[in-house]
């Protein structure tokens, strides 16, 4: 019912609605419409009550709920369900858990904290309470588990349009999963794949953005999206970030699953922040060195080693560029 009288409040922006109009558009009494309206306002919603006029919403709140990211989304498949959670240990265990249940593909999950979230071979991301965006989304793409790795690419993509697109930031990609603003990390992409008979049952895409964070709540070298656009802006809504991440992950999945990669590819080099670089790419027990040229259709990094060799790299960290 909150979300009917949300619905016709939303309608009425520009004018108070009487209460009357309102009971009668929901056959509820007085006492219950006045009922919802303080909850709420206690969940943070901004409504002015005026005797003899009625109710108007001013503001929403700085919340990720799920009513409110449905709310005028519009996409085809990404976000055709979404939980929004306060504080939970980690957003991609929770979609992990969910998708072992059943959950449909596209299902989106987020919170506004994360007490345990996790950046890649268990290393750790620092979640802030109602500062970033941490969403998790469970997906069944009909591909080869060779062609896992096209989703970081697809996310990363996704990420940088949307942030270009909602704060006017310059974004990014370092190669694979990291995306940055002014050379600093603002994002990081968690893809975690469960196979069964060597095909995929589904992945998990975790993404998270340091939106409006401090950046003295962050680990060195990273930063938000707030302190590198500096004081042009007090803060940005993470709605509607979320919302515009979601449009493009909805529109770069489709054409994934419909065109194959070639697309999210040269997109991908455009936002390159490593190609022609001299990068130096660590794994478990060896690192390599070489100049970054290119990648490959199933998003492998191309490093030009010095001996003249191209190896393709699919995971590791790239810990030097000049
Ligand atoms: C990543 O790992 O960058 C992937 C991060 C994915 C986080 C999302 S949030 C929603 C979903 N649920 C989860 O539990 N995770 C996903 P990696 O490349 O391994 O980078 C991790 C490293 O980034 C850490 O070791 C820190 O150095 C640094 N780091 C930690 N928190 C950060 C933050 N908030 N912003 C920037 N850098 C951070």
């Amino acid at each position: 019912m909150d979300e009917k009288i949300l619905r016709i409040l939303r309608a009425h922006t520009d004018r108070f609605i009487s209460a009357h109009q309102i009971c009668r558009k929901t056959s509820l009494s007085m006492s219950t419409v006045a009922r919802h309206i303080y909850k709420l306002c206690d969940e943070g919603y901004d409504i002015q009550a005026q005797p003899h006029w009625g109710y108007k919403l001013v503001g929403l709140p700085d919340r990720l709920l799920a009513c409110e990211i449905m709310w005028q989304l519009n996409t085809k498949i990404i976000g055709r369900k979404i939980l929004s959670y306060d504080t939970v240990d980690s957003t991609n265990s929770v979609a992990f858990s969910l998708a072992e249940r059943g959950a449909s593909c596209a299902t989106a999950v987020f919170a506004e904290a994360q007490s345990k979230g996790r950046g890649r071979l268990g290393r750790s991301w620092v979640s802030p309470k109602s500062k970033g965006i941490y969403l998790s989304l469970v997906l069944r793409p009909q591909i080869g588990s060779d062609k896992a790795a096209l989703i970081t690419l697809l996310a990363a993509v996704s990420c940088c349009e949307a942030i270009r697109r909602v704060c006017g930031l310059r974004a990014q990609i370092k190669w694979p999963n990291d995306i940055l603003v002014n050379n600093k990390k603002v994002c990081g992409i968690l893809t975690e794949i469960e196979t069964q008979d060597s095909k995929i049952k589904f992945i998990i895409l975790g993404i998270g953005i340091n939106v409006n964070t401090p950046i003295a709540k962050l680990p060195p070298g990273a930063s938000s999206l707030r302190e590198e656009v500096g004081k042009r802006k007090a803060w940005f809504s993470r709605l509607e970030l979320a919302r515009e991440l979601l449009r493009r992950l909805d529109r770069e999945y489709l054409s994934f699953e419909h065109k194959g990669s070639a697309g999210i590819i040269t997109q991908w080099k455009n936002l390159s922040a490593l190609s022609g670089k001299r990068v130096k790419v660590s794994f478990a027990h060896r690192t390599i060195e070489g100049q970054a040229q290119d990648i490959d259709e199933h998003g492998a990094l191309i490093v030009r080693l010095d001996n003249g060799l191209k190896q393709h790299v699919l995971a590791g960290d790239v810990v030097k560029v000049r």
